[in-house]
């Protein structure tokens, strides 16, 4: 498709307005496909240029005129937009739509300094439900469905998003938020749920709660989750599966680019396909800032395509993963994003090596005696950075097997990441419960 037949920001055509799924966008050849990202490049690069100083800025002082950017590999030559870019120009210096022409505003609370600001046009929302639909769809999700939502309401972009996405599919939506565990379970079972949406570490806090309130969530309606807002690993997903008798479908987002739905399984489960028709993905070195080669880990690098009030030009999103353009058994053709392993800022460095918390989760959960709820402790001893491991036993194991299971879950950790940890062996109920995004690491560490 060349610049002259440029599709206009904010169209999507729903060849299956039933389903919601988009089979001439999600199934485009890969080489159309590229050819709408370039067009819909050059429409974003225009409106970033015209209507956000800091971006006409960068774009002068790196030489990059929208017009003469001529392949999506011109893309190099921009500059990068960091977190800090939007808490400097707090809270609304990065919007190219005066905010009478916004419709809507999220914010994250950012566990450092001041909140992100993020808004959106008329159309940014309709696309937006688009995308979740789409998403929703693809984890299995139909018209009719009932759908759960136990993703916080409000500020946070999960909630809302989810809840646009799941009416746009025809779905009957609960909009039940986070929290009031009990009330949510009874909800499931007495409306019929079939899909549920919460971040994983909830949904296994409500199926411990259910469990002991003697309600079995195998036997209800639930026949997909669809889970994301925080890393998780394969480990976690078959406890989740076999705990609720779910597919437990990973989604992906960050409220920067738009929230969630920028990425989500389909039933292969083996990546989540990153919608390119609305955003462009790039993989690389975080360190270097060179791109990797396909396959390789490096770090998430995004830009937006359809985004009118905050178009975002390479956003170094911090999260670790590896992507692939191989073809799905699916038959979408959208690149997949191969689980995101964690932030690079969770990065641990014990003695040298490079620890992400999912990846002593992948050890912790499903082992014998202890159940799936954890917490690092990290703490500098000396020079050295330091990780105490604190599971919780099962209920009805003895306290005089503690010892034996530290030590168990110290080797595996050992052999399997690479480095020594102290376990500790808690009470069942006594590391904290998600009702959201986990806190999987308690740093101690002197402030630099
Ligand atoms: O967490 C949006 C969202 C809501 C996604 C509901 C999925 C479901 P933020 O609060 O801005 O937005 O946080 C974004 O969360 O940069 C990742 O570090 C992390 N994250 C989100 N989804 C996943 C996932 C929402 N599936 C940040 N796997 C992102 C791993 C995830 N990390």
């Amino acid at each position: 498709m060349g610049a002259n037949t440029m599709p206009e920001v904010g169209v999507i055509q729903n060849t299956d307005a039933d389903n919601y799924f988009d089979r001439s966008a999600e199934t485009m050849p890969r080489e159309a496909l590229e050819a709408l990202q370039f067009a819909r490049l050059r429409t974003t690069l225009r409106n970033a240029h015209d209507n956000v100083a800091l971006h006409r800025k960068r774009m002068e002082e790196s030489g990059v005129v929208p017009e003469e950017v001529r392949t999506l590999d011109d893309l190099r030559r921009l500059p990068f937009t960091y977190k800090s870019d939007l808490r400097d120009s707090y809270p609304f210096g990065m919007f190219a739509r005066p905010l009478n022409a916004v419709a809507r505003i999220h914010a994250s609370s950012g566990t450092t300094g001041k909140a992100t600001v993020v808004g959106y046009t008329r159309e940014d929302i309709q696309n937006w439900a688009d995308l979740m639909a789409r998403s929703l769809h693809s984890a299995g999700a139909r018209a009719g469905d009932v759908i759960h939502n136990a993703y916080g309401y409000g500020l946070f972009t999960g909630g809302l998003g989810a809840h646009y996405g799941a009416e746009r599919l025809g779905a009957t939506v609960v909009p039940m938020s986070g929290g009031s565990t009990e009330r949510q379970i009874a909800l499931i079972m007495d409306l019929g749920a079939n899909i549920l949406c919460a971040t994983p570490s909830y949904a296994l806090a409500m199926a411990e709660v259910a469990e002991q309130q003697g309600v079995d969530l195998r036997k209800s309606q639930l026949r997909v989750g669809v889970f994301g807002a925080e890393p998780w690993s394969n480990a976690m997903r078959c406890e989740i599966e076999e705990r609720l008798a779910v597919k437990a479908i990973d989604i992906y987002g960050l409220s920067e680019i738009m929230g969630p739905g920028v990425a989500c399984e389909c039933p292969a489960q083996a990546g989540l396909h990153g919608w390119e028709d609305h955003f462009l993905f790039e993989v690389l070195d975080p360190e270097t800032q060179a791109p990797v080669p396909e396959g390789d880990a490096g770090e998430l690098v995004i830009t937006t395509l359809t985004k009118q009030a905050l178009p975002m030009l390479r956003y170094r999103t911090r999260d670790i993963t590896r992507v692939t353009t191989a073809p799905c058994d699916c038959g979408r053709t959208h690149l997949r994003i191969l689980r995101i392993t964690g932030r690079s800022d969770d990065m641990l460095i014990i003695r040298g090596v490079n620890v992400y918390p999912s990846q002593i989760e992948s050890v912790l959960v499903g082992r014998a005696m202890i159940s799936p709820h954890y917490q690092l402790v990290v703490e500098r001893r000396g020079t050295l950075d330091h990780v105490t491991i604190e599971v919780e036993a099962q209920c009805g194991v003895d306290a005089e097997a503690f010892p034996a299971i530290a030590r168990d879950v110290a080797r595996h950790v050992k052999s399997m990441v690479g480095i020594s940890t102290d376990v500790v062996v808690k009470l069942p109920g006594e590391i904290p419960r998600s009702q959201g995004k986990a806190v999987r690491v308690r740093d101690l560490r002197p402030k630099e």
